[in-house]
């Protein structure tokens, strides 16, 4: 096979990239390790920020969110039993969009078949050659036969545990893990709540967030070496009871699980996100904590800038835009890396039984709920800040 642009991965940011490649007429294929369904039934991401959003909707892909996605203007943060809402809309102009990961892919998915786009699911077997040359190659197997495809780019998008991270060359990794984790779980039950709701509590942190006017999905704290099997279903439901609960009587509406799992809390970045015709974008290059909900929306700006600047090598010969792809795309990981951090430090428990590190949190909570200028930072880094010059195309 020849193509334009090798893209390994369909997760957000692999898809997104084919589809914003296409609407430029550049040609690429999609490799993908899993088959479809699993892909779009994979639990994870909700929150969607502004300029994603707006993205989505210039990529064509923006119908179903635009019908089904759930508008916020604020969130709740609770602590103390008390409710502080953030209000987004009053303090930045902007708000953010509840729609699923997985339905995110899903039209992602569609819109690439509907245009007869190259998407191979299961394929094995991924490895990256001659990346330093203007003909790098992707070799893979397909069905349980050898197949290579040749192109003038690579694209590793193929996630944290992906292939491509490693093919660059003396790259320095910054890491955090830390002492706790995140239970999560997917309720077939009326959301309790319209905003999500970020709660500290003494047993630690809790998420009330939701995916349909159906459907509730929220997290737990727990240690970072729990074992789910000691998490029965009235367990999770009693501790988010406790934790959850405010001065002025709200309820959890109880349901079904339909689907829960333990996720580690982890920062990771990579300080280099390209190695000749080599690039990485996504999770591939760079894992954040979920408490900031910046994961997807990271995926996305990386792809919004990789697709400008392979849309001005085709244009117009350019490769400026390529060469600064690494350097602009760091400074938002790394703004986002600090708000998610930020967000984690104020919102969770120290396991260690750390009294001094409980009360600066609960002070910050507090400067945040009292003040114009704190409430302002979280609603701007957390509905995103704008895409600076040059981000747009
Ligand atoms: P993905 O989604 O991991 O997709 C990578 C794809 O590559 C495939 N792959 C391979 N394909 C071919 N060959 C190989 N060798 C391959 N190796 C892997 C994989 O099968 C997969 O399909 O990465 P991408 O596209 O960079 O997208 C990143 C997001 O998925 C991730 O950042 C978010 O889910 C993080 N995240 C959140 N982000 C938000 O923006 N808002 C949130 O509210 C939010 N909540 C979350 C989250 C992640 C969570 N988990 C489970 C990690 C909540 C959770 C619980
Ligand atoms: C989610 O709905 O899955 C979600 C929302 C907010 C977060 C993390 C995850 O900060």
């Amino acid at each position: 096979m020849r193509t334009q642009v090798g893209i390994v991965g369909a997760g957000p940011a692999g898809l997104l990239l084919a589809q914003l490649l296409q609407l430029q007429g550049v040609q690429s294929v999609v490799l993908e390790a899993r088959d479809r369904d699993y892909v779009q039934r994979r639990v994870r991401a909700g929150v969607l920020e502004h300029g994603t959003v707006e993205t989505f909707r210039e990529a064509g892909v923006g119908v179903r969110m635009d019908a089904e996605g759930l508008a916020h203007d604020g969130t709740i943060l609770r602590f103390g039993l008390q409710s502080h809402r953030i209000d987004f809309r009053e303090l930045t102009g902007r708000s953010i969009v509840v729609y699923g990961q997985q339905e995110v892919v899903k039209d992602l998915i569609a819109a690439r078949l509907d245009v007869g786009g190259e998407l191979l699911f299961e394929v094995a077997d991924v490895t990256l050659h001659d990346l330093d040359t203007a003909r790098p190659r992707i070799d893979f197997v397909h069905e349980g036969v050898a197949r290579s495809v040749e192109c003038d780019f690579v694209i590793g998008a193929d996630g944290f545990h992906g292939v491509s991270r490693g093919y660059l060359a003396g790259a320095r990794t910054y890491e955090r893990s830390y002492p706790f984790a995140w239970l999560g779980i997917l309720a077939e039950a009326p959301p309790s709540s319209h905003e999500l709701i970020y709660a500290r509590h003494r047993n630690g942190f809790a998420l009330h967030s939701m995916r349909s006017p159906t459907i509730t999905r929220m997290y737990l704290q727990v240690r970072a070496d729990e074992d789910i099997s000691g998490w029965p279903d009235d367990r999770i439901w009693a501790e988010l009871h406790t934790r959850l609960a405010d001065d002025a009587g709200f309820t959890l509406t109880e349901g079904t699980l339909l689907d829960k799992g333990i996720t580690p809390m982890r920062s990771f970045v990579c300080d280099r996100m390209q190695q000749g015709r080599l690039f990485i974008a996504g999770d591939a290059a760079h894992i954040v904590l979920p408490t900031g909900a910046k994961g997807m929306n990271l995926a996305v700006a990386d792809v919004r800038l990789l697709s400008r600047a392979l849309g001005g090598y085709y244009a117009d010969h350019r490769t400026d835009l390529l060469d600064g792809y690494t350097e602009l795309a760091l400074r938002r990981v790394w703004r986002a890396t600090h708000f998610s951090w930020w967000m984690t430090a104020m919102l969770h428990v120290s396991p260690h039984d750390d009294a001094f590190g409980d009360q600066l949190s609960l002070a910050q909570l507090d400067y945040v709920a009292s003040s114009r200028a704190m409430a302002t930072s979280l609603a701007e880094n957390y509905t995103g800040l704008p895409y600076p010059k040059g981000w747009s195309y």
